[in-house]
């Protein structure tokens, strides 16, 4: 059987933004899921570390994996300045996300 593409990447909350950044993803936009999936995102989690607010997220990717055009798309980036407020960002507003080394698989 083909191992399954996964990613992971670490990304930082501001303080006090918990619950804004839950309810955000709550309400994600519609659009945004689609384009998510249509790039090859099969399942995508993000878990918040509360003592330190590391933003850990983890991604399965399908064979159609163009999750590299993602930042340049208009909804993508549309996103990326709702979310500016709460994050650490670039100076275009993408989220600092730090690759994660995979080291164990079961
Ligand atoms: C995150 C961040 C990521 C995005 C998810 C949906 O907070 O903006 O880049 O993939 O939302």
């Amino acid at each position: 059987m083909a191992e399954e593409t996964v990613k992971a990447f670490r990304m930082q909350l501001k303080p006090g933004f918990e619950a804004e950044y839950k309810k955000r993803h709550d309400e994600i936009w519609p659009e945004l899921s689609q384009l998510l999936k249509e790039a090859g995102v099969t399942e995508y989690y993000i878990f918040l570390d509360e003592a330190t607010l590391a933003l850990f997220a983890f991604q399965k990717l399908g064979s159609n994996d163009t999750t590299a055009n993602l930042p340049a798309l208009p909804i993508m980036k549309r996103w990326w300045d709702h979310m500016a407020d709460i994050m650490d960002v670039n100076p275009d507003n993408s989220p600092v996300a730090i690759p994660c080394r995979e080291v164990f698989r079961l």
